[in-house]
């Protein structure tokens, strides 16, 4: 099954800060929302927390969230004790072989963080969506180090933000 990975970091890697993101970026929130429309997503019991409560469970999506604990549930959200098992679960309903859906460049699941679920899931994923946003920001979660097989496919270079910020949007695959 392919994963995928996407996530938003400054230049330094700090992706979070206080279990927020230490920035607002429309943009970039379009871009989440159009890339995992249609998908599983797999996500932190903390990233889960980190949701404004009204957008929970994020909607046209299986919520698929990942907790050590046995008795945790949630209204929308299906609970997975471990990255393998929210795999699983996220292969249930699979697409047919052959469709567009099995190619490399369209995972049929996306991992949406935080810092720990992502270091997890990082072996399993076939590509990466990674927004850098040029944010002078400090903060305590952070993007994991890439090995240097993955390769950036697609960047759509520095963008200007309707916010001050400047961004880019790049897709890395590996072997
Ligand atoms: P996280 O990865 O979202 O969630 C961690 C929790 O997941 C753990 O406390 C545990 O839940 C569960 N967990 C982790 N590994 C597990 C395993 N192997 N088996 C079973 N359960 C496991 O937390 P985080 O690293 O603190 O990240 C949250 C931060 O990232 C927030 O600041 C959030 O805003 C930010 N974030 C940023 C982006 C971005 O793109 N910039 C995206 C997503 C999140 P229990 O404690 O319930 O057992
Ligand atoms: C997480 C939100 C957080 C705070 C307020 C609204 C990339 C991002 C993430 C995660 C940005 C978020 C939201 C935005 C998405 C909406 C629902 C409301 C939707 C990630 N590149 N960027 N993130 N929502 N994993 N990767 O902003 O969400 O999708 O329906």
């Amino acid at each position: 099954m392919n994963v995928g990975l996407i996530w938003a970091q400054n230049p330094d890697g700090v992706i979070g800060a206080d279990n927020g993101i230490p920035w607002r970026l429309p943009e970039d929130m379009a871009h989440f929302k159009a890339t995992t429309l249609g998908h599983p997503v797999i996500m932190g019991r903390r990233t889960w927390d980190s949701l404004p409560a009204r957008f929970r469970p994020l909607s046209g999506r299986r919520n698929i969230v990942v907790t050590r604990n046995p008795d945790w549930t949630a209204e929308g959200a299906e609970r997975a004790g471990s990255l393998a098992a929210a795999l699983e679960l996220a292969a249930e309903a699979r697409p047919e072989p052959g469709t567009a859906e099995s190619g490399r460049e369209r995972p049929s699941a996306w991992v949406i963080g935080g810092g720990e679920i992502y270091r997890a899931a990082l072996p399993y994923a076939t590509t990466l969506s990674v927004t850098e946003v040029d944010a002078p920001v400090t903060g305590d979660t952070f993007a994991p180090p890439l090995d240097p097989a993955w390769r950036i496919t697609e960047d759509t270079g520095w963008r200007s933000s309707t916010t001050e910020l400047r961004y880019r949007i790049r897709r890395y695959t590996r072997p």
